[in-house]
């Protein structure tokens, strides 16, 4: 899989995506991370992205044809791949892991980061097959939604993680929120480790952290529940979880 950028700031998604998984995966060549800046793609003397808006109002509007430009070279190397373009913004549609789960088997993303007060309509309608949001607040620009997103698909090309890792995806602590972790020390002045951990059986440690994370999910995210097919076994748990609350 690769993933394009479109973005004035093209430092800030190639240093964001420099640590950690991201930066493994890129330099391991199981995801490909390329920059487009709009503003190489003007022809005027001052290199100009952006405009003031038509009807008046505060700050600037990025010109369309820069980012029309732009998307294109991307798509021109991208061989023959299918592709999404998709923009950042909070009129977008909000991300969640289903989502993410679709899009990781777009070959190449092509992800736009609009910056000012936005971008000329005509850009959104014309050029672009989706627009996104990361949630309901307003940041600056769309480079760290774009690397929200990179980081959070690259996660699930498979090879990526580690086994260690994997191990979180088990498919039946799947939409329920994470369990308590704890490490060394066993006992200090922040409390001590809960007893079922340190006793190695490992069945009972299993439904010790199924237990937490139906509990957890009951008090903090009660919707994520509603629509979610307890086993028996899981109903169990989670009324001792609140009993013993
Ligand atoms: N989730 N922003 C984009 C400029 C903009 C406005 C309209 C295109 C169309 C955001 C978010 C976000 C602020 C990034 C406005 N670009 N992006 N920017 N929430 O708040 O993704």
């Amino acid at each position: 899989m690769r993933f394009d950028v479109v973005t004035l700031f093209p430092e800030m998604i190639l240093g964001g995506a420099s640590y950690g998984v991201t930066g493994k995966a890129i330099k391991r060549n199981i995801v490909g991370l390329s920059v487009w800046n709009p503003r190489d793609y003007t022809h005027d003397r001052h290199r100009t992205v952006d405009d003031r808006p038509y009807g008046g109002g505060p700050g600037m509007v990025m010109k369309y044809q820069p980012l029309v430009d732009a998307v294109n070279v991307a798509k021109q190397h991208s061989k023959g791949m299918k592709n999404k373009v998709v923009c950042l913004s909070p009129q977008g549609k909000q991300i969640t892991q289903s989502l993410l789960i679709e899009a990781v088997q777009t070959p190449q993303l092509i992800l736009v980061a609009g910056r000012y007060e936005g971008i000329d309509e005509r850009f959104i309608d014309v050029t672009c097959d989706e627009e996104w949001s990361l949630g309901n607040y307003v940041i600056s620009g769309g480079e760290l939604a774009a690397l929200v997103i990179i980081d959070a698909i690259t996660r699930l090309i498979p090879g990526v993680l580690g086994d260690e890792d994997s191990a979180k995806q088990d498919s039946y602590m799947e939409d329920l929120l994470d369990c308590p972790h704890f490490t060394r020390p066993e006992q200090g002045e922040y409390g001590a480790v809960p007893e079922t951990l340190l006793n190695g059986n490992h069945g009972e440690i299993k439904r010790w952290r199924m237990k937490q994370a139906l509990g957890r999910t009951a008090q903090r995210r009660p919707e994520l529940l509603k629509d979610k097919e307890l086993t028996a076994e899981q109903d169990a748990l989670l009324k001792e979880f609140l009993n013993e609350e």
